[in-house]
């Protein structure tokens, strides 16, 4: 995945024709499009192939089971056209290293989420977020999922794993986090969902989170 917007699409929207649209429209400020269960429990998982073509995709499927359903699951994900997978760290290395195994095979990527971004993130997630993050970097992960809401938790992430592993944050927009300060606080890529495709004009809306991740970037 290059790293040229800094931004990545969370296209949660459930109509094929829709996403469709969406994607083509904001193509020129993503650098990758994330799908999850909305749009491929509607749609199909032959959805990930047709949006290939604007972007690279990542499958969100917080893959979270035993290491054999979850090299089942990459698997089938690597095998749709995905360019990454999000997976779960809390059940584990050897359920990691499954779907790294996997991942590795087809020459693709692993993501693990470390703490997520909504409230309830905060509960139990949390204080396990350094240790999975340590286990990420031990594992060979590609990266980590780390909450935009918690810039200084994003931070703190970064202090662990240095710049061996990538991070990509959701929670911009709509859930109150700011695309410039979770750059600044060590993110690579932020996850924009709701404040795009459900902007009156998405590549309007893109255009615009883009414009202040340049922007931050280059104050640096
Ligand atoms: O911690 C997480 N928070 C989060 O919002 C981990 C995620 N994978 N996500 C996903 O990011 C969420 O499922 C949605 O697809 C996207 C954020 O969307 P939005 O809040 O910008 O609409």
């Amino acid at each position: 995945m290059e790293r040229n917007t800094c931004m990545i699409l969370a296209l949660d929207v459930t109509e094929r024709e829709e996403a469709l649209k969406i994607a083509e429209n904001v193509r020129e400020f993503v650098d990758a499009i994330k799908v999850g269960y909305p749009l491929i429990l509607a749609t199909g998982l032959d959805i990930i192939r047709e949006l290939a073509r604007f972007a690279p995709v990542i499958a969100d499927f917080k893959v979270a089971d035993i290491p054999n359903t979850n090299r089942l699951i990459c698997e089938q994900v690597f095998k749709a056209g995905a360019d990454a997978v999000i997976v779960q760290g809390f059940t584990g290395r050897d359920s990691l290293d499954a779907c790294i195994e996997v991942a590795s095979k087809y020459g693709k990527d692993v993501f693990v989420v470390s703490e997520m971004s909504h409230p309830g993130g905060a509960e139990f997630l949390q204080s396990a977020a350094e240790a999975i993050a340590k286990m990420a970097v031990e594992a060979g992960a590609f990266g980590l999922v780390a909450p935009a809401t918690r810039p200084e938790r994003v931070k703190e992430i970064r202090k662990i794993i240095g710049d061996r592993l990538t991070i990509i944050s959701p929670g911009v927009g709509v859930q109150g986090g700011k695309a410039s300060d979770v750059i600044s606080a060590g993110a690579d890529w932020v996850i924009v969902g709701r404040s795009i495709y459900k902007a009156e004009s998405p590549k309007e809306a893109a255009c615009e989170i883009a414009e202040e991740i340049q922007a931050e970037l280059r104050g640096k």
